[in-house]
């Protein structure tokens, strides 16, 4: 694996989820294999978990990690080319890439999608840019479409949670004061594919999201009908993706909160949330209190996911 931005750079999820298991009960076994390498963590959007995680699992394999704040600290970039820069910008992406890329040896990148151009945000110009000008192996940690390394602890949970080999896995938007990406649900609605669970995706009209990623998925616009045996909730909010509302709010309708009459209609499932979520608008205290809630052993998998990432892309420098 050279980059990591989606479950296509993965191969074969089966063997994936072996080689996650075996980081997960010998998380130091890869010490040498990070030796005097360098891990540069690029945000520009806030993090706890991934910030927090990703160092972790860096630090597991034995790399140096460096952390970069992109809007608090470092030069505001200009992201487009041939603009004249008299604005508040002070230094170009085409060069802060190359600099950066000269420091390190592996990238990580979070670059949530702006909501100002939906072509620009789904070409997603600022992780490829990485790619194309940074001369190291780049992964995503969560950029404009796509959230792979969440969407990998998302399906090692559901492994070591399920009750049946095909579980029913239920994708369902909840309400949320503003506006979120698609990047969490694009990105888990296509490892859930990937991984041919029975998958259905609820959210009221006018939150259908890419087909791209919808792929197979069940779309149910009756959220009771799509809870009903249900062996995983996975609540999420995300603004609109089809035109003419892309980035916008269309409803923030309590009644998608996951709550526990709507819990009481599957089968004993399981909560998940990547977080940060707002209680009482995604969920009520009392599901992600309950027994049934996954949000702490799910956050937890994010070590494991981008270990397991981080050392598929050292094994691949090491040939070289
Ligand atoms: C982000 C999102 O919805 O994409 C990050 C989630 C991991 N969430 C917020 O901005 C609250
Ligand atoms: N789930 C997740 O990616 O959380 P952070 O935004 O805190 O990194």
């Amino acid at each position: 694996m050279k980059n990591f931005t989606s479950v296509g750079d993965i191969g074969d999820l089966k063997v994936a989820l072996e080689k996650a298991k075996y980081v997960k009960e010998n998380p130091f076994a890869d010490q040498e294999l990070g030796k005097n390498k360098a891990l540069m963590l690029i945000f520009f959007n806030s993090s706890l978990r991934t910030r927090l995680s990703t160092q972790k699992a860096g630090m597991n394999l034995g790399m140096n990690v460096m952390v970069l704040d992109i809007n608090q600290g470092a030069w505001k970039l200009e992201t487009e080319r041939g603009v004249i820069m008299d604005g508040d910008k002070p230094e170009h992406i085409l060069e802060a890439i190359p600099v950066m890329g000269s420091y390190c040896d592996v990238i990580g990148v979070r670059s949530f999608a702006q909501f100002e151009n939906k072509v620009y945000d789904y070409n997603e110009v600022i992780l490829n840019q990485f790619i194309q000008y940074s001369g190291k192996p780049v992964f995503s940690m969560e950029a404009a479409t796509r959230h792979p390394l969440q969407s990998f602890a998302d399906l090692i949970t559901i492994e070591e949670y399920k009750k049946k080999t095909r579980p029913k896995v239920v994708l369902t938007w909840a309400p949320h004061p503003r506006a979120l990406p698609q990047a969490v649900p694009n990105s888990f609605a296509e490892w859930m594919n990937a991984a041919g669970y029975e998958f259905v995706i609820t959210h009221p009209e006018g939150y259908e999201l890419d087909e791209q990623f919808v792929g197979n998925a069940v779309v149910e616009y009756d959220k009771e009908k799509a809870y009903k045996d249900a062996d995983f909730i996975y609540a999420k909010n995300w603004a609109a993706y089809q035109d003419p509302n892309y980035g916008k709010i269309l409803s923030t309708d309590r009644s998608w909160t996951v709550d526990s009459a709507k819990m009481a209609l599957t089968n004993d499932a399981y909560f998940m949330h990547c977080l940060p979520v707002r209680r009482n608008m995604i969920v009520t205290d009392e599901v992600i209190e309950s027994k049934q809630s996954l949000v702490i052993p799910e956050a937890a998998n994010r070590v494991v996911s981008a270990q397991t990432v981080l050392k598929e892309i050292l094994l691949e420098m090491r040939k070289k």
